[in-house]
């Protein structure tokens, strides 16, 4: 592997060469030179010193021979430069490695850019073959455009009131939601709504087709740091409504993230895209049929306050930490669950204790990034039975859960671990 060192190495090699063969140019001057001077070798090295060929003379076998060496170690040093620069390593880069002694444990993006970006139109065309839930998804994208709108443009303050669960609400949250209450009781397509900020059902149009379940506004406690926060919508057919059902009922879950750019995170009917809001609030196919691998090294631990109750949360951190996986966490569901989809791997782990009870809802956050997280190949695990998060029963609209989200295996070391389950 190529590294610094050996580029420096044979700089000094070249460097040695040059003063061997400006010294022997010296000592031994060219046959017909009469009288060396200190810069009569210099011309014969350096310089196509007609003026000596045209009189007879040759350049001396040493200065030859170290004219050789110099030539042949800039060439192997040239190559070995852009074969460094060809699989990705930077000169920056390079000196970051031996400044800290460290592999790269950073996981930088590895796309390339496209000619040309399908539009939002022409995936849903053919990736969402029934018509209602298209017109579903357009009406959910309009209101994130003008959720990204808001958020821009608000201070972001503290609300009169608290919600339903006695959180306080920010005037952002407040906006976001009624933003989608706005859709939700306009919308032809939605007959029953429930927002994380209110924990009821209220029925909208009789004829709907689809019960809409969101979380406005995940992350109220970094929104004000200016971090990356997310909305999270459920969408469940009527034929099944919401209390009763479960998360494998969803026909289909989207999770929009507002960082510094706009992006959405939706199932369609062959697996999970990303979408990018760009210029006069299109939105591009940034990334289809995404696919989060088995293993990772990228960890995200949410409640790591029920490490001191639970041991074996304790252990696993642990062996994050052992092995040297690498912390990405922010305290955001959105972002720390939609890295997986960007990295293409990664875990995100919330268990709970008595001490330290869970935190997340089943229908607003765990359900819908469940769909999301499956679909792209990853698992999860309720954190108390170790089973599928799409397979636990809806019994309230506030039903609080634990979670591990994301690469099969991790989930799995997640469940032996921390529930001291084996495999299934
Ligand atoms: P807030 O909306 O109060 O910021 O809570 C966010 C959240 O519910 C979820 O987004 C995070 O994954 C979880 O809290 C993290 O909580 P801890 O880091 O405190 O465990």
């Amino acid at each position: 592997m190529w590294s610094l060192r050996r580029e420096r190495c044979l700089f000094v090699v070249m460097a040695v060469c040059l003063a061997c063969s400006l010294g022997l140019s010296f000592i031994v001057p060219p046959a017909g030179v009469q009288q060396p001077s200190f810069r009569a070798p210099l011309r014969n090295v350096l310089v196509d010193d007609t003026s000596s060929t045209l009189a007879g003379s040759t350049p001396n076998l040493g200065s030859v021979a170290c004219f050789t060496c110099l030539a042949v170690m800039g060439l192997a040093a040239a190559m070995h430069r852009r074969k460094a620069c060809q699989k990705g390593q930077s000169l920056v880069a390079l000196k970051a490695d031996e400044a800290y002694g460290a592999s790269h444990t950073s996981f930088y993006t590895d796309a390339v850019a496209k000619d040309k970006y399908d539009t939002l139109e022409e995936v849903l065309a053919t990736k969402l073959k029934d018509d209602k839930l298209k017109g579903m998804v357009n009406e959910l994208l309009d209101a994130c455009v003008k959720i990204t709108e808001a958020l821009r443009v608000n201070l972001v303050t503290v609300n009169d009131a608290s919600n339903a669960f006695g959180d306080t609400q920010l005037t952002v949250d407040v906006i976001a939601d009624d933003l989608l209450w706005d859709l939700a009781k306009t919308s032809k397509y939605v007959c029953e709504a429930s927002s994380e900020e209110e924990p009821e059902i209220v029925k909208t149009c009789p004829d709907g087709q689809y019960v809409l379940c969101w979380d406005p506004l995940d992350g109220s406690s970094i929104v004000d740091n200016n971090w990356a926060v997310g909305t999270i919508v459920g969408v469940w057919d009527k034929s099944t409504g919401l209390i009763g059902a479960t998360g494998r009922d969803q026909v289909m879950s989207l999770v929009t993230l507002y960082g510094p750019r706009t992006t959405v995170f939706m199932t369609l009917d062959d697996g999970v895209y990303e979408f990018t809001l760009g210029p006069g609030n299109q939105w591009i196919c940034s990334q289809d049929q995404i696919q989060i691998k088995t293993e990772c090294k990228i960890f995200a631990p949410a409640n790591m306050r029920a490490a001191q109750d639970v041991e074996g949360y304790s252990k696993l951190i642990d062996h994050y930490m052992t092995n040297k996986y690498t912390l990405r966490y922010s305290g955001g569901l959105v972002p720390d669950v939609c890295q997986q989809f960007t990295k293409k791997q990664g875990v995100f782990t919330n268990p709970t204790s008595k001490s330290s009870p869970a935190k997340l809802r089943l229908a607003f956050e765990a359900a819908p990034f469940g769909r999301l997280v499956e679909m792209a190949g990853g698992k999860t695990s309720d954190g108390v039975t170790g089973k599928s998060i799409l397979d636990v029963k809806i019994e309230a609209v506030d039903q609080r859960t634990a979670l591990a989200i994301g690469s099969a295996a991790e989930v799995d070391r997640f469940n032996s671990t921390v529930l001291q389950l084996q495999a299934a």
